[in-house]
């Protein structure tokens, strides 16, 4: 009986372990991706307001939330092909219409609008 307090222990350490690495990994693209397009975050804008929806479909621990929209998937597959620094990941995508609406992901972002999101637009 007490070995199962330990397993349940150790296991309720590792999931919180695991939450935590989720939550800074997500915290450090948001914060690189702040600092990269700092002068395009104009109060009153669509990206401004975006946070976590910028790359993701929501935001807070519902795990459907945290999914990758269409630009965050964009960034995934510019690292997974090898890009890096971050810096060059955002930069590999920006030529591209991730969300379909007609409008680059760069131009997007340099208008205030969400470059995942084909509801905001310019
Ligand atoms: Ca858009």
């Amino acid at each position: 009986m007490k070995g199962n307090h330990v397993l349940c222990a150790v296991v309720a350490a590792g999931l919180l372990l695991a939450a935590a690495v989720i939550a800074e990994a997500h915290s450090r693209d948001q914060k690189r991706f702040e600092k990269l397009y700092y002068d395009y975050l104009i109060p009153d804008t669509d990206l401004y307001y975006a946070s976590c929806k910028v790359c993701h479909i929501g935001r807070g621990g519902d795990r459907n939330k945290r999914k990758l929209n269409a630009y965050g998937r964009a960034l995934r597959r510019a690292k997974n092909a090898g890009k890096e620094p971050v810096v060059e990941i955002y930069l590999a995508v920006e030529e591209r219409d991730s969300d379909f609406d007609g409008v680059s992901n760069g131009e997007e972002i340099r208008l205030g609008t969400k470059p995942g999101d084909a509801e905001s637009h310019p």
